[in-house]
């Protein structure tokens, strides 16, 4: 059975992935908007990660004989002044979750909650990848500066996710 300190910060948590789930929605509609669909396509994938982040901490309340609470998600942002404007509000925002995940790893060790541990561990290696990702495309996306024929490449390349 799950302690209420832990499954008060999981459910915060649950809290932030839907979030985050979201965020990524509202920049894959700015994407639509300014027909870039490869990086609005790309920002989908990363609205079903996000909500697969989210159900997978659902699932380990649930088999712990906890109780999963929902909480109000804020309104996302809705304008952004261009790709690389989006994709470095991406890394800031991997960066902060990266470090709520740090914070739950921290309680885990402190609660002696081995099996959230265990899970937690999932979610360190994969906020290693996330700000990976974010990091290379903001990358680009600075090399590139106004140059639209390397943005229409990169578009076409980001399609590609999830396909
Ligand atoms: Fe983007 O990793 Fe979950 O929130």
């Amino acid at each position: 059975m799950i302690k209420d300190k832990m499954l008060k910060a999981i459910n915060e948590q649950i809290n932030e992935e839907y979030a985050s789930a979201y965020i990524y929605l509202s920049m894959s509609a700015f994407f639509e908007s300014v027909n870039l669909q490869g990086f609005a396509q790309w920002m989908r994938v990363q609205v079903r990660e996000e909500t697969a982040h989210g159900d997978k901490f659902f699932k380990h309340i649930v088999e712990r004989g906890g109780r999963v609470a929902l909480k109000a998600i804020p309104e996302p942002a809705f304008e952004w002044k261009s790709p690389l404007d989006v994709f470095q509000a991406t890394q800031k925002h991997e960066q902060q979750i990266t470090a709520c995940i740090h914070k739950l790893m921290d309680l885990a060790h402190a609660e002696k909650d081995y099996a959230a541990i265990g899970l937690l561990q999932w979610f360190v290696d994969e906020q290693v990848e996330e700000e990976a990702h974010a990091e290379e495309i903001v990358q680009k996306l600075t090399m590139m500066g106004d140059a639209k024929h390397a943005i229409y490449m990169l578009d076409r390349e980001l399609g590609a996710r999830g396909k």
